[in-house]
């Protein structure tokens, strides 16, 4: 029987599954690296075990540093959380190597849907309609061609080994198919170590639904419903909710047994979801994510499940405790991620920082799962996610009025936050109506330049308070530079500024990748280098022909909000200084 549990996690995510196991009388154990001594994940577990290094990669990503804390603590079973290690077979391996149980799939699981073709593939041998598109690796630019005359255009070109909206091009034309074929392969070497890449019609406004699914080690599996997660910006999540507005009882029991045949097909254990592309009543097979997700406690508020207590159990070789017949869904539940980011103009910058005050909604159908308490730091390292505000009521009218409340007795001070963006989604008649798409925040949108987080900083003089609508606001006085020009263009080019030689990073994070030499000739628009920041990759791009003038940024290095990485000298006077 499992009794000690190694939590190689941190955040929130780490506290829920500590609290798991304090419920069912097992001993966590928390890893931390050195800029989180002392988290709260930390002062919540009942022992833990110090990672040297404050990156990820130093730290949480180092799997021999995780095996040796499973066999310095004794845990005789790990719980990767999401991110970091979740979705490493390798480390799925290397903990049962090390005489351990892995809380997830078999390795080998993890691996078929890692690669995207073989999790096309599989789909496919279960009978089900992925999205039209290819099952073997792209050869050139031909083939983007001769797809999309065939299927329609736009086309979109995808890495076998991205996912989760990592390296995604879109190609829109027959003539756009060399560039985008070239650079798509390019990325995908440079982002995933393999330059394969593979095609499907791209759809223009699809709901992404996804279908929770869990199986144990006897042979059963069982779908316990869908979640709606459409509300979204650059492939992170903001909202989901259970269940998705305007979808038919008989297509979620399709898109529930089509879940469950990909699992089978992949000879699932634990928790999995499978994701799938909406559009006029129809699903496509996405992907499978191999891991408990972000967004659980919204299936866990409508069904009355615990999801990782069932993990657990599961692992432990116990037979599921629920069966297809006996699982119930009822109500509506809503999750709000609340990000450390300043959400102003619809930029979504991610701002970590201290929280200097934090008090969470109570009462009735109300739930807050947080990683973090005031005095805390969220830290530029990690992911920004400060805790997820989970509302239950009877139907979506009532989840979103609670949540409405909600949200505003959530009290959090020190870091801009992405509340604000939120009462403005659940106010929007798209969202009421469900009228909404992945690409509806991005394309629909619009979020005020109101900072209103800038409250309690008026000292830096730069900033002034004002009142809308019955609402105090803090907004930049006139003249009063108080971040860089956005670098999201009207015609959405993140990560440059038409006209502007002067690149800069739109966002504090780490540079992935130089792309240019001094003395390089570029065109408008290239790639001139790559910054990393909540997992994304943005490649940034000169919004002038010209020259490279200077190349500041190096490989590895962080960088705030605004830094200048590269110049670029316009064409006409290459060469020269640039203004
Ligand atoms: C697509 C698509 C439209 N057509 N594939 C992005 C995340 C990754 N899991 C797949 N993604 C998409 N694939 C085709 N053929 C639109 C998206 C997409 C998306 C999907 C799910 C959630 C948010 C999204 C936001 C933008 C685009």
């Amino acid at each position: 029987m499992i009794t000690r549990v190694l939590v190689a996690n941190r955040g929130e995510i780490a506290v829920r599954v500590i609290r798991a196991c304090r419920e069912l009388g097992i001993t966590s154990v928390a890893v931390y690296s050195e800029a989180d001594a002392g988290a709260r994940h930390v002062r919540l577990a009942d022992e833990a075990v110090g990672l040297s290094g404050s990156t990820a990669a130093e730290s949480y990503l180092d799997c021999a540093q995780l095996v040796a804390a499973v066999r310095a603590s004794g845990a005789e079973a790990v719980h990767p959380g999401y991110g970091f290690l979740a979705e490493n077979a390798a480390f799925a391996a290397a903990v049962a190597d090390a005489g351990a149980v892995f809380i997830g799939p078999p390795p080998a699981a993890i691996d078929m849907m890692g690669d995207k073709l073989s999790a096309r593939l599989a789909a496919e041998k279960a009978g089900v309609a992925v999205v039209p598109g290819t099952t073997v690796a792209l050869a050139d630019a031909a083939d983007v061609v001769a797809f999309g005359e065939a299927y329609g255009w736009p086309v979109a070109i995808k890495a076998a080994f991205g996912g989760g909206g990592r390296g995604i091009r879109v190609v829109a034309s027959a003539a756009e198919a060399r560039d985008a074929f070239a650079s798509a392969a390019f990325e995908a070497e440079a982002g995933f170590g393999h330059a394969e890449c593979y095609l499907e019609r791209y759809l223009v406004w699809p709901r992404h639904i996804e279908m929770q699914v869990f199986a144990d080690t006897q042979g059963q599996c069982v779908w316990l419903g869908e979640r709606e997660c459409s509300i979204q910006r650059r492939h992170q999540k903001l909202i989901e909710e259970a269940p998705a507005p305007a979808f038919d009882d008989e297509v979620r029991r399709a898109m529930g047994e089509a879940a469950v045949r990909v699992a089978q097909v992949a000879g699932y254990v634990g928790a999995g979801t499978v994701e799938f592309l909406y559009e006029d009543g129809e699903f496509f097979f996405l992907e499978m994510n191999t891991r408990l997700q972000v967004e659980h406690p919204v299936t866990e508020m409508v069904t009355g499940l615990d999801l990782v207590a069932e993990q657990i159990r599961v692992a432990d070789g116990a037979p599921l405790s629920f069966t297809q017949e006996s699982v119930e869904r009822r109500g509506h539940a809503i999750e709000c991620r609340i990000n450390a980011e300043d959400a102003g103009g619809g930029r979504f910058i991610p701002s970590p920082g201290t929280v200097t005050s934090l008090r969470v909604p109570e009462g009735p159908g109300v739930r807050w799962d947080g990683g973090y308490e005031a005095g805390d730091v969220v830290s530029p390292y990690y992911d920004n996610l400060i805790g997820k505000l989970v509302v239950w009521a009877a139907d979506r009218p009532a989840a979103i009025a609670r949540m409405t409340a909600a949200l505003g007795e959530l009290q959090l001070e020190g870091v801009p936050t992405t509340i604000p963006a939120h009462r403005v989604i659940l106010a929007h008649t798209d969202f009421l109506e469900a009228r909404h798409s992945t690409v509806w925040v991005e394309q629909r949108l619009e979020l005020p330049e109101i900072p209103v987080e800038e409250v309690g900083r008026e000292e830096t003089g730069r900033s002034q308070e004002v009142r809308v609508a019955g609402r105090w606001y803090t907004i930049p006085r006139p003249g009063a530079e108080t971040r860089p020009p956005p670098q999201r263009s009207e015609r959405g080019v993140p990560g440059m500024v038409a006209g502007s030689g002067t690149v800069t990073s739109p966002m504090q994070g780490t540079v992935t990748r130089v792309l240019v030499e001094v003395g390089e000739a570029v065109e408008a628009g290239q790639g001139v280098c790559a910054v990393e920041a909540m997992k994304m990759e943005t490649v940034l791009r000169s919004g002038i022909a010209g020259t490279v003038a200077e190349v500041r940024a190096t490989p590895g290095q962080s960088v705030p909000t605004g830094e200048v990485l590269v110049l670029v000298a316009p064409a006409a006077e290459a060469g020269s200084e640039p203004a």
